[in-house]
């Protein structure tokens, strides 16, 4: 039996590659979720606001400022809790929790962000700001008759 060309063999070993890399990268594409009951969660967020408290608020609502890693996010009708303030260039696992009916999570600076919120079901959102400003977290699934004025503000600062 002959010996294959060396390029053909490299171009198999070429598929193989893609064929095993490919679903694995498409795979961290996938939005993470896990259950998670309302009351732990609570103890969670309250923790968080407790440890990073700016003492503003924004419509009577806490403005914190959470390092980078998991920040808690809760959904009700009709706004969220608490409010966030982010650093540009710094990365967030935002754990998003809906307290009564279906909502939906959008931000105004990555429209890749949305998803779909369940009671008892958290969905992680991963963030990174690049341009400081005032954004804002809004519901992007009918969930009532103030669905339109659910949302929050997001603050983006420059890196400190
Ligand atoms: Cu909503």
């Amino acid at each position: 039996m002959a010996r294959k060309p060396f390029y053909l063999r490299l171009f198999w070993m070429a598929i193989v590659v893609l064929l095993v890399a490919l679903p694995a990268w498409r795979r961290s594409d996938i939005p993470a979720r896990y259950g998670i009951g309302m009351e732990e969660f609570k103890a969670k967020t309250e923790a968080m606001v407790a440890a990073f408290a700016t003492g503003r608020e924004e419509g009577g609502i806490p403005v914190i400022h959470p390092p980078e890693g998991d920040v808690y996010l809760m959904a009700h009708q009709f706004g969220w809790y608490p409010v966030l303030e982010m650093e540009v260039g710094r990365s967030y696992r935002l754990h998003v929790l809906s307290e009564d009916v279906m909502h939906g999570f959008a931000v105004t600076f990555d429209h890749g962000a949305e998803r779909l919120l369940m009671p008892n079901q958290a969905e992680i959102v991963s963030l990174r700001p690049t341009v400081p400003g005032h954004y804002q977290i809004i519901c992007a699934d009918y969930c009532g008759i103030e669905h339109n004025s659910m949302r929050a503000p997001l603050i983006v600062t420059p890196r400190r």
